[in-house]
């Protein structure tokens, strides 16, 4: 994170907070007062001496200059790597700086300075942790990011949707045996964003990352668990997921901006504190462009190869932010038979279960402007024929409009039809447009 920080503070895109700044709303508010505008270091969180950064890639464009290559492309590269993960070297602990400091005999949360973000939360949230574990059956590495609520100087709750490490969970407990993990704190944009890839289980995120950066990602093994984390992360927490032990975990303000509820969830014993000298501790703070940005750039790189598996003359998805960059996607296509945008929407709500709305357009439509998406939606269909509607499918348990997650999904067809005069759908130019410069005109 520290070589992204410095590139940040090149191009003058973090903002530097100085004064003594509380952990609670105020630090969050801050945070949101300059979200997609700037990053975010806050030197004196109160009663701390370690900084807090916050926003560390707060638009597309980051992340594109992250991932080296462009804003259009993010889908196909992190898609491309996701298919040729690199393994990781793994160094000793004296060469990794994130082992400089180890605390195992004397473990205490509260010495880090971890927010709390919104109103109604239950309290001190980690946000920006990849938890990393192993399939206690395979050995194969997991990683993923999930709120984890601070209960006390050593335990964490944990939300674990129905996804990979809830089915290592489920392994570990079946067994009566806790499971191995450790969450490393302050990593670098690509880790955070490998972390949300949506691949099979047994395919390790840190080596799609690894694949991103040509090589070059470091790990070391933890000290108290079985488990490797990123060499250079600030802090590392490592400890065990414990088996049939539950404790009441929410609510906590979530990405669709609505609180998730309170029930009881599993709980992780911290077991070591492990740190870089003078580390930074990073935030993410929920429904902020950084967190909507990250899980929807990783389900446009699948959602873009499951629907071209469909329709292969798909050029582009976008997830937007207006739908929490998971519930309304865009898709554009070159259309070469009627029905096309129809098989383009199935593909799309059959590959992801929260998309809830889909637009298909054309591909002269440029995706990443909802200006030019409506223009498409304007003057290019007829509602009659052009929606489709589904009822009762499976969507998303946080979007408070369904029936504990039955949704209703919907697909708008924008594209122009293939039989219409020519004329009708062509849009109007100036000649030599593209080519002035404004600059050359005014005074
Ligand atoms: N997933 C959860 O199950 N619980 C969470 O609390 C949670 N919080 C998240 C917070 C952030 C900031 C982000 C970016 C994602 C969060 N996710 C959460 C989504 C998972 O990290 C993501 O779906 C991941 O790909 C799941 O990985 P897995 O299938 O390997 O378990």
């Amino acid at each position: 994170m520290r070589d992204w920080l410095a590139y940040l503070e090149n191009e003058g895109k973090i903002k530097t907070v100085s004064k003594e700044i509380s952990l609670k709303f105020e630090m969050p508010a801050v945070i949101k007062k300059l979200d997609g505008k700037a990053a975010v270091k806050f030197k004196k969180p109160k009663g701390y001496n370690i900084p807090v950064v916050s926003g560390i890639a707060y638009d597309r464009d980051l992340f594109a200059k992250a991932l080296g290559t462009t804003k259009n492309n993010v889908a196909r590269k992190i898609s491309e790597c996701q298919k040729q993960p690199i393994p990781c070297q793994v160094v000793t602990r004296e060469e990794a700086p994130v082992m400089k400091n180890i605390n195992i005999d004397d473990v205490n949360l509260m010495t880090l300075p971890i927010p709390i973000h919104h109103e109604k939360d239950a309290g001190h949230y980690i946000t920006a942790g990849l938890l990393i574990c192993k399939d206690p059956e395979t050995g194969k590495r997991n990683v993923s990011i999930h709120r984890l609520q601070v209960f006390s100087k050593n335990e964490i709750g944990i939300l674990i949707l129905p996804r990979h490490l809830s089915q290592l969970y489920m392994k570990a407990e079946k067994k009566n045996e806790p499971l191995d993990i450790a969450i490393a704190i302050g990593v670098d944009p690509v880790l955070l964003l490998a972390s949300q890839a949506i691949v099979p289980l047994g395919v390790d995120e840190l080596e799609i990352a690894n694949a991103i950066k040509n090589g070059g990602q470091k790990l070391v093994k933890c000290q108290t668990v079985d488990v490797e984390v990123p060499a250079e992360a600030e802090i590392v927490l490592e400890g065990k997921l414990l088996p049939k032990v539950r404790k009441v975990e929410g609510p906590f303000g979530e990405f669709p901006k609505y609180y998730g509820p309170a029930s009881e969830k599993p709980v992780i014993k911290i077991t070591a504190i492990c740190h870089r000298d003078e580390p930074i501790y990073h935030t993410i703070l929920p429904a902020t462009k950084e967190h909507l940005l990250l899980g929807g750039l990783a389900r446009e790189a699948t959602l873009y190869e499951l629907v071209k598996q469909t329709v292969p003359t798909v050029k582009d998805v976008h997830l937007t932010i207006g739908g929490t960059c998971r519930y309304h996607a865009v898709i554009s296509i070159d259309k070469k038979h009627e029905g096309e945008a129809k098989n383009a929407m199935f593909a799309a709500f059959a590959s992801m279960q929260e998309v809830k709305h889909v637009v298909v357009v054309d591909s002269d439509v440029d995706i990443f402007d909802i200006e030019e998406v409506e223009w498409a939606i304007a003057t290019r269909c007829q509602m009659a024929k052009d929606i489709m509607l589904v009822s009762g499918s499976l969507g998303s348990k946080l979007d408070p409009s369904t029936n504990d997650g039955i949704s209703d999904k919907m697909g708008i067809d924008a594209t122009c039809p293939l039989n219409a005069p020519p004329e009708k759908y062509e849009t109007i130019k100036i000649p030599g447009y593209e080519e002035l410069n404004i600059e050359d005109y005014l005074d």
